[in-house]
């Protein structure tokens, strides 16, 4: 048990201020408490103790009662998300706003813990901590993350590791992919056949009740806020909508049932634009999906609507942006969509591969806020080489430098980075069935993409990222994460 400490200057995402205190380490014992001094950080110290009981066998006592051996949750005066994190010999303090700074530095204090912390069952390990002082805060308000569960459907319980994963780098928004060609995965309690029929097919020859009841979109909603993040449900409309169109025959323009879809093209379907009984469809699910999530926004996709003529395009946003904020949501839409509206409003979510868009860089002029997720970048399904087994390649290969190695405030023409929402990071899963593609294909990408999302771009600098993502494989090795040994990381594993 002489472990030292792991160095404070690892840390995925980069900080904005690392001030390592040398020879100082805090050692974390049974008799530390996690002391309160504020409600905000009710959560997230919850949190800390869950994750710090399995692999310490600790079963850390969270109080009120001011105390020494503490790690201290107190109130500060940080920026929205922010916090400051001070570890010294006699313990640390966290001070931060918001609860959400308060998740923050929890994810970073996991960092600052050995590897063995991320472990399952207890650990022969002393829990010793660098000493450090950091100020932190995020670069953009949305650090996100996309999970396809339609092309493959992913059970609850995958979905929930995944978002694990995710709360590690700081992503703060988990948006699921509810709807496509392949299936329709949300329970949709007055058109029931959503889920009894287009819920039963994906992607190859499986077939199953592929579907989130409400209870357990619910319950999924939960667990992400229980870890600092907001779900984004999104049902993608006029065009990838074969599931929906083969439950419905009213949803069709010749009234007849499609047959389920099990491929992977893109671009055919599209819902019947000049009929009531669409927007009725429509209302129904927004009123339903809105009534049971939380946060702020619903995505309604809009993405390659390919035999949907532009006239009939435009006419159906017309018809169905005003229903999500009839409902209370901020909408969001693929890039498409954002041709057919001025209102600042809406959200639009840039995925191609090019660095310029007039139609978004008009929108932006206007005040509409972006998502990044060029494709070339950070689409997680595509292939790293073209050796690479898993993943398409139609925006390219894509290695680890290339998704970290751009800048989100400056990379579309005439989207300054006072427009730039944030940065998030697609995973469609076409190709992907199992928790182990999920994470061959994020790791080490999805923690490039975080890194964009969060740190200054200041601390650009991709050797000393690769040398900092090296260091975090020995935590992904404790976990049996998948991830690709890309040969551009100096590996510490
Ligand atoms: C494009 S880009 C899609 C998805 C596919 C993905 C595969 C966009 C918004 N849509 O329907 O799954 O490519 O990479």
């Amino acid at each position: 048990m002489t472990e030292t400490a792991p160095s404070p200057q690892e840390l995925v995402p980069q900080p904005v201020q690392v001030h390592p205190i040398p020879n100082a380490t805090f050692t974390l014992t049974p008799d530390t408490k996690i002391v309160l001094a504020t409600e905000a950080a009710h959560h997230p110290a919850a949190r800390l103790a869950e994750v710090l009981r399995p692999s310490t066998g600790y079963d850390l006592e969270i109080t009120t009662e001011p105390s020494s051996n503490a790690i201290l949750f107190d109130t500060g005066e940080t920026a929205e998300e922010g916090y400051e994190l001070d570890v010294t010999a006699t313990g640390v303090t966290i001070r931060a706003t918001t609860p959400a700074g308060h998740f923050n530095a929890v994810a970073t204090l996991r960092q600052l813990l050995p590897p063995e912390v991320e472990a399952k069952s207890e650990q022969p390990v002393e829990w010793r901590i660098p000493g450090v002082r950091i100020e932190d805060h995020p670069r953009y308000p949305h650090r996100g993350a996309m999970l396809d569960v339609t092309r493959h459907f992913f059970t609850p319980d995958q979905v929930k590791n995944y978002i694990d994963q995710l709360a590690a780098f700081k992503i703060n928004h988990l948006h699921l992919h509810l709807s496509d060609d392949q299936g329709w995965r949300l329970e949709i309690k007055s058109w029931p056949q959503l889920t009894n029929i287009g819920g039963r097919t994906e992607v190859g020859t499986r077939t199953g009740d592929f579907f989130y009841t409400q209870a357990e979109y619910k319950d999924l909603v939960e667990y992400a806020r229980a870890r600092g993040m907001t779900v984004i449900p999104e049902f993608d409309m006029p065009g990838h909508t074969n599931a929906a169109q083969s439950s419905y025959a009213n949803l069709n323009a010749d009234n007849t049932r499609r047959d389920p879809y099990t491929g992977i093209e893109v671009g055919f379907s599209s819902l019947a634009i000049h009929e009531d009984i669409t927007y009725e469809f429509i209302e129904d699910v927004i009123r339903e999906v809105a009534a049971i999530t939380p946060g702020p926004y619903l995505h309604i996709g809009g993405d390659e609507a390919l035999t949907t003529p532009d006239a009939d395009y435009e006419a159906f946003m017309t018809r169905a942006l005003p229903l999500v904020e009839k409902y209370g949501k901020t909408a969001i839409g693929w890039h498409e969509f954002i041709k057919t509206t001025t209102d600042t409003g809406p959200v639009v979510q840039f995925w191609n591969q090019t660095t310029a868009d007039e139609n978004v860089a008009a929108a932006a002029k206007r005040g509409t806020r972006v998502i990044l997720s060029p494709a070339n970048r950070v689409y997680l399904d595509m292939k790293y080489t073209e050796d690479t087994e898993l993943g398409l390649k139609w925006a390219g290969v894509v290695e680890v430098r290339d998704s970290y190695d751009w800048d989100p405030g400056s990379y579309l023409e005439g989207v300054p980075e006072d427009r730039v929402l944030g940065v998030e990071a697609p995973l469609w899963t076409e190709t992907a069935e199992t928790p182990a593609d999920l994470e061959f294909l994020a790791f080490p990408r999805l923690p490039a993409a975080a890194e964009l999302g969060w740190s200054p771009r200041a601390t650009h600098d991709w050797d000393d990222f690769a040398r900092r993502l090296g260091a975090q494989a020995r935590r992904w090795k404790v976990q049996g994460i998948n991830y690709y040994r890309s040969p551009q990381v100096p590996w510490q594993d």
